[in-house]
């Protein structure tokens, strides 16, 4: 059974390229993630060789140049590969989206030209897998709080301090990190596996995002050479821009979710029958069904014209902000609300509304919390800082 859900037809403004993009991305999630995703989600175990496969599909760093080993696509393609990814599941967009843009992102930005030649063709294919370390345990909405210290010691900096909630950190290969210099400036450097004093305990226990492993990021006087230092970046617009990447490409994938929860409560209303009808039938249901594909519709439209502003380098921190804030709570509704269509059998791993439901409270936390994002709005609107 085909469901609608292009609405307004957004198809018509994308590309032949767009189109097979998100096809090919498609067809991944359906043969390598939808038939494992329920008992790797049961089981808190991660999916193996994910990168790998990400990789090869051209789903890390799509938008970084060909000759760094990236597609070169543009953020639109981008946007698709993260809503596909994440109809599949948000932990696998979630590895993709610290790949793609907390790491090869900062990377292609701010390393050096070795640097790039380094790092950028493994991680494209996914033989190296990294993470991003900004948050910490006493700072998290407020990273500019940040305690973590690099110290001069001639051709290397000695890192101390700690990063908590790190996405992929216990897999990781290397760790983009932010850490403040002796001047208290906020630097960015590459920190390796296998450095001296360096440890990424994992985090136990999450009742989200259970097919991905989160952890930390411990510097126990880790020597890190300079020549891994972003030579030219300082301050917190250094991690805040890597965000503003990240922020974009889950607007996106937060409707593959939704679109995931809409299509099965969809079909389940018409094959239920209660009363002598599908319940389908019934008003309250059909209320249910109109106000999800409407959500939908604006959340893909929001996205559509974000992806174009980005093309062009147009769009605003402020601009991104309320498109992750607005379409994670669309999201977030939508997998709550339509659980409810499925009655008990809503609560069982058969059907995706629990997992997606579960995963949306970190993606709605992450990045940027609902509120932290509101009061980017409300400074935009009013001109005050209603942070501090
Ligand atoms: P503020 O004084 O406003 O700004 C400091 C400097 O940064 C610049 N800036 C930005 N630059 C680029 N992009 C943005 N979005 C920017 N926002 C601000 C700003 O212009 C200024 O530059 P300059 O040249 O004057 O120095 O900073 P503030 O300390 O008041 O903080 C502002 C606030 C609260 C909005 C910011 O700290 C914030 O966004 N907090 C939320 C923290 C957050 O989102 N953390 C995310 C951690 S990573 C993560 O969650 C990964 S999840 C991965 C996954 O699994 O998908
Ligand atoms: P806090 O900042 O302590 O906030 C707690 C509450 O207070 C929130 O509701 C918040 O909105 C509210 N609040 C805070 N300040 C204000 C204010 N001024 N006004 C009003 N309300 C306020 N970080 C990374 O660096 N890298 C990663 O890869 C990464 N991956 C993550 C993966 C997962 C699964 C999770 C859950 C988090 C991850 N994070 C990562 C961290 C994430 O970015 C932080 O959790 C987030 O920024 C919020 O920080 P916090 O948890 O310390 O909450």
């Amino acid at each position: 059974m085909i469901i609608n859900t292009d609405y307004f037809q957004i198809d018509d403004l994308l590309t032949e390229e767009h189109l097979l993009v998100r096809q090919s991305v498609r067809e991944f999630v359906q043969q390598e993630i939808k038939p494992i995703i329920d008992e790797h989600a049961h089981e808190h175990k991660d999916i193996p060789d994910l990168m790998k496969k990400l990789g090869s599909i051209g789903a890390l760093g799509p938008y970084i140049p060909e000759e760094y080993g990236g597609a070169g696509l543009d953020q639109i393609a981008y946007g698709l590969i993260m809503q596909e990814l994440e109809a599949g599941d948000s932990a696998v967009r979630s590895s993709a989206s610290v790949q793609s843009s907390l790491v090869m992102f900062p990377i292609h930005k701010y390393a050096t030209e070795e640097q790039k030649k380094k790092w950028l063709p493994g991680l494209a294919t996914g033989e190296i897998i990294g993470c991003f370390g900004l948050t910490e345990p006493n700072h998290g909405s407020n990273p500019a709080g940040m305690e973590t210290r690099i110290k001069d010691d001639g051709d290397h900096v000695i890192l101390n301090g700690a990063k908590m909630w790190i996405t992929n950190s216990p897999i990781a290969h290397i760790a983009v990190v932010w850490a403040k210099d002796e001047e208290g400036q906020i630097r960015g450097m590459v920190v390796e596996r296998d450095m001296e004093g360096f440890t990424t305990p994992e985090t136990h226990n999450k009742w989200s995002l259970r097919a991905s492993k989160t952890g930390e990021l411990v510097f126990n006087n880790v020597r890190v050479p300079k020549e891994n230092l972003f030579p030219d970046i300082r301050g917190l617009k250094g991690p805040l821009s890597c965000l503003n990447s990240a922020r974009y490409g889950i607007s996106w994938g937060v409707i593959g979710a939704a679109i995931d929860c809409y299509e099965t409560a969809v079909k389940y209303s018409l094959e239920r029958t209660q009363f002598g009808k599908p319940i389908g039938g019934f008003q309250l249901q059909q209320k249910k069904l109109a106000e999800f594909l409407t959500e939908i519709t604006k959340a893909q439209l929001l996205c559509w014209r974000l992806g174009t502003l980005k093309n062009e380098d147009k769009a605003t921190p402020q601009q991104i902000s309320m498109a992750k804030r607005n379409n994670v709570k669309m999201a977030i509704d939508i997998a709550r609300e339509s659980r409810q269509i499925l009655g008990g059998m809503g609560i069982v791993g058969d059907y995706p509304m629990m997992r997606h439901a579960a995963n949306l409270e970190s993606v709605i936390t992450y990045e940027g919390t609902h509120d932290v994002h509101l009061l980017i709005t409300g400074m935009d609107i009013t001109g005050i800082n209603a942070f501090s």
